[in-house]
């Protein structure tokens, strides 16, 4: 298993496809579909563009579908919700469909759409993603963080971090043995100083304190909790996610 971070979707190589990619949006999209399809959710099908989420969700029963759209942290006009994960109870996800539109995250899932193995990962699930990787043991695997509109998050690093450190630890390979590119070590580094202060490190980050102006704080909470979700998020055809 090689291991390369990527902080963006824009920074993602173009020219390869890895065996195994996953997309992380800790702040908040890859946290909501983890906790979706973790309640009862029958999939997690998602949109770069509003409008391509409208009309393909109008072909699904109404009944069986929900509507989730967010642009700079709030919920879009006429959608059923926003992408705060706590919104996301069993009582009413279960059996349905979760239609999605967000900035960053979705775009990040559409990135690496084309490799055969795409999971969606956050600090809650994080342990189900390295169960799965080791395994499985793809021979590579891209961890690439979502950022805000093509730039580095903290969030999105440090769970790329969190992942890597986790494998570090269980298998007892070096860093230089797993790590592809130099971000494997500089995010596992990151992990390591803020692991038992997840929450504190969000306070840092321009997105968390975006989240913070929105009156979020109890989403900050929840995503910075680590290992919470027995849930592996995968594609089952494009932009589609089952668990
Ligand atoms: O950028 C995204 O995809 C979102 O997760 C942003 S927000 O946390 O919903 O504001």
């Amino acid at each position: 298993m090689k291991i390369f971070i990527y902080h963006t979707p824009e920074l993602t190589p173009t020219d390869q496809i890895p065996e195994c990619a996953i997309a992380v949006d800790v702040l908040r999209a890859t946290s909501t579909i983890a906790t979706v399809l973790s309640a009862g959710g029958e999939a997690v099908q998602v949109f770069s563009d509003l409008n391509q989420l409208l009309a393909v969700s109008e072909k699904w029963p109404a009944n069986k579908r929900l509507r989730a759209g967010e642009r700079g942290g709030g919920k879009v006009e006429g959608f059923d919700l926003g992408n705060s994960p706590l919104d996301c109870t069993s009582d009413l996800v279960t059996g349905k469909r979760l239609f999605i539109s967000t900035t960053n995250g979705t775009r990040a899932l559409q990135r690496i759409e084309k490799a055969p193995i795409v999971l969606a990962a956050a600090l809650i699930n994080r342990s189900s993603i390295v169960d799965f990787l080791l395994a499985k043991k793809p021979e590579t695997i891209w961890i690439v963080g979502s950022g805000w509109e093509g730039s580095f998050s903290l969030e999105d690093t440090v769970c790329a971090g969190a992942i890597a450190h986790s494998i570090v630890e269980k298998t007892g390979v070096s860093i230089a043995e797993i790590g592809g590119n130099d971000e494997v070590a500089g995010a596992i580094a990151l992990y390591s100083q803020w692991q038992n202060d997840l929450l504190g490190l969000f306070h840092h980050a321009s997105h968390g304190q975006r989240l913070l102006r929105l009156e979020c704080l109890e989403d900050l909470k929840y995503c910075s909790q680590t290992d919470v979700l027995n849930v592996l998020p995968m594609q089952h055809e494009p932009g589609v996610l089952k668990s």
